[in-house]
């Protein structure tokens, strides 16, 4: 069986993740906060990945990093500079240098958040980043082809839309993922022989969405899941945002906001 670290994991993601990838591989969990309730199968590095050192000790001996760590909304330039500029660097030098092969990077649909909804946009067009989030989000993708190149590293960067049991707004209609697909999609990443560096959309199968998601589909990802039917729900509720560029842009009110706001609420 697979050693898999998982950074970040005490956050939404990794709670799910930790669920569903339960006895498909051994999962080696890392994280700031202190995770109480590890389980058979999982171990426990607590380390701040801005660290060097930390970054060494936490991915040596594993197959492949679920690499999740990191500021996940927009916030200010420092805290984003620490932990998804100089964390992420390390997280990929240090697979380098314990010679881990394969980078599974959690990249954002705030990484192209610039896209309107009009558009349906494939992994090849260049990044349209909606905040400081967004352009961090950017920095790891690019940074993950340099791996590939340079280094040989295998390299999938999921551009995560909104992982939820269920969708949560009308936004999110277009870009949700719910649990059990996100983790075939990791599976994907771990297991599949061919992949050198590749950019996929972590997205259910939704009918409403904004993405061209082939390069997934042709490395085997079948979604399962469809937004359809909470739509009539969530559209029946829904209020447009007073600033119409939140409504025209994927990145909702990521596009807007500066810090401080909420960018989880509706959008
Ligand atoms: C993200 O990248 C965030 O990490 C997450 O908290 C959500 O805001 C999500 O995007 C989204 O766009 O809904």
């Amino acid at each position: 069986m697979k050693t898999i670290l998982i950074t970040g994991a005490a956050g939404d993601i990794g709670t799910h993740l930790r669920r569903e990838l339960a006895g498909v591989y051994r999962l080696r969990l890392s994280d700031l906060r202190a995770i109480h309730n590890s389980s058979a199968g999982e171990s426990f590095e607590p380390g701040d990945i801005a660290e060097m050192d930390v970054a060494l000790r936490i991915t040596r001996g594993v197959d492949a990093i679920v690499h999740l760590g990191g500021v996940s909304a927009e916030a200010e330039w420092d805290p984003i500079l620490r932990a998804n500029i100089v964390g992420c660097y390390n997280v990929f030098e240090a697979a380098r240098r314990n010679g881990v092969k394969r980078v599974l990077f959690a990249t954002s649909n705030h990484a192209v958040g610039f896209y309107r909804r009009d558009e349906t946009i494939d992994h090849q067009v260049y990044p349209r980043p909606d905040s400081r989030y967004g352009l961090s989000k950017v920095f790891g993708e690019q940074l993950g082809s340099l791996y590939a190149d340079k280094y040989g590293l295998e390299v999938l960067c999921m551009r995560i839309g909104n992982v939820n049991p269920q969708p949560v707004d009308k936004r999110r209609l277009s870009i949700w993922i719910s649990p059990r697909d996100l983790a075939q999609l990791v599976r994907i990443g771990v297991d599949h022989p061919g992949i050198r560096f590749e950019i996929v959309y972590g997205v259910s199968n939704n009918r409403r969405s904004w993405y061209d998601n082939s390069n997934a589909t042709r490395l085997g990802y079948q979604p399962q899941d469809d937004s359809e039917p909470y739509a009539a729900g969530i559209l029946a509720q829904h209020r447009d945002d007073a600033n119409p560029d939140v409504e025209t842009y994927q990145g909702g009110s990521f596009v807007t906001l500066e810090s401080g706001g909420n960018p989880n609420a509706a959008s």
